[in-house]
């Protein structure tokens, strides 16, 4: 019978990361995959990750399940963190799930159960794994514009333009921060005015939040999501905690869901409790209590922040360096809107031949839609890049 299952095509964000491995130019430079490395290649344990898994080690008395929607105070915690006081806690339902990505495919399956008929809006472009995920489904599909190739801007007319289709009863999904894969972002007030429609159109909003500081700082990453949550009768919010706290592999996520009026988060939270239940039983608990336990420690939280906040300045002086370094390569502006994009990622609208080019002549590796990782540079080989670009890029 396994003879019958067709044939997949691998990830290309997971295929690039073989591509670089096999390649044996010392000066190759991996803007793949979007995980965060230090100066010197590494992707480290956070330091209050480190203790909260010596405190969790040395306190856990039990390893019995939890119950479906996970450890509580980890629900509590993300809202906390995400939502912070935009809505009252008694309309919050959550459920802890595996990754973000675990988050996005349970607000998936709680947006058709609502409404089997759903359409999800997406951002054109968007993150892949969304289109795949939505693709096995069989949830109908449609894009909204979002990214101008040109200026590697949003177009914000053309993206309001597009959501005028949207219907009552239809998912709208919306990267909270840092959208992946452009780094080109809206600003708050156009979340409001995002917001505003969603509200008339009666359609439901997914807030995919993956990169909470990031950006702006961790309060400024979830100020989006916090003004959708105040002005929306109902929202769901996908919370990744791969990046901000470094867990990557032990996949913590958190689907949330803002019912519009307390009585109804109860059965809210029971069909999250079942979607949990008929995909995994319990979702995982170890990554989700590291950050639990870093989020209740006052101590450990300031850390936590405190690292965070070195990530995220390492990664804007680079995207200041970078575009600094093309200026004067390019003897032009063009490449102005690295420093303007927030967040993990830049796509820098060259051509897939000339992103072939890059990583051909220099042992650049970037997605082919010219996505590439930011923290993938250090201060060395930021010029390589700028060098790389100029040259390519026509
Ligand atoms: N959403 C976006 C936009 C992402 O880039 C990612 C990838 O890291 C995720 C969600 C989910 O990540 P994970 O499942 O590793 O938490
Ligand atoms: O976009 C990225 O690079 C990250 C990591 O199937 C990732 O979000 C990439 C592909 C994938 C899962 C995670």
């Amino acid at each position: 019978m396994l003879n019958n299952l067709s044939p997949q095509n691998p990830d290309p964000i997971m295929q690039l990361i073989t591509l670089c491995r096999e390649d044996p130019r010392e000066t190759k430079i991996d803007l793949g995959v979007g995980v965060y490395k230090d100066g010197a290649g590494n992707t480290p344990v956070m330091r209050a990750i480190r203790a909260a898994s010596k405190k969790v080690w040395d306190n856990e008395t039990t390893k019995v399940y939890t119950g479906l929607p996970g450890d509580p105070a980890f629900g509590k915690a993300m809202r906390d963190l995400v939502l912070a006081d935009s809505v009252e806690g008694s309309r919050v339902a959550a459920i802890a799930t595996p990754g973000g990505t675990g988050a996005i495919r349970q607000a998936f399956e709680l947006a058709r159960k609502a409404n089997p008929d759903v359409t999800v809006w997406t951002s054109n472009p968007t993150w892949p794994n969304h289109l795949a995920i939505l693709k096995f489904m069989g949830l109908p599909n449609t894009e909204y514009a979002y990214f101008d190739e040109a200026s590697c801007t949003v177009d914000f007319d053309a993206m309001m333009d597009s959501l005028q289709g949207v219907k009552a009863g239809d998912m709208v999904l919306l990267h909270g921060c840092c959208h992946n894969p452009t780094g080109a972002n809206l600003t708050l007030e156009q979340f409001g005015t995002v917001a505003d429609l969603i509200a008339d159109k009666g359609a439901l909003a997914l807030v995919d939040i993956a990169y909470q500081g990031f950006g702006d700082g961790l309060e400024e990453d979830a100020a989006p999501t916090r003004l959708l949550a105040s002005k929306l009768p109902e929202m769901l919010v996908a919370a990744s905690c791969s990046k901000n706290f470094g867990v990557y592999r032990e996949r913590v996520g958190c689907l949330m869901a803002i019912s519009e009026d307390a009585s109804i988060t109860p059965n809210t939270q029971a069909n999250m409790n079942y979607l949990n239940r008929i995909a995994f039983s319990f979702p995982p608990d170890h990554g989700a209590r590291l950050v639990t336990t870093v989020l209740t420690d006052d101590a450990l939280t300031a850390d936590w922040k405190d690292e965070l906040e070195t990530v995220r300045l390492s990664m804007l002086g680079l995207r200041t360096q970078l575009s600094e370094e093309l200026r004067q390569r390019t003897n032009s502006d063009r490449f102005d809107f690295i420093a303007q994009h927030r967040g993990m990622f830049s796509r820098i609208g060259a051509t897939p031949e000339e992103v072939l080019k890059m990583r051909e002549d220099f042992g650049i590796y970037m997605v082919s839609d010219s996505r590439m990782n930011i923290a993938g540079l250090n201060p060395t080989t930021v010029p390589l890049l700028a060098e790389a670009i100029a040259k390519s890029c026509k």
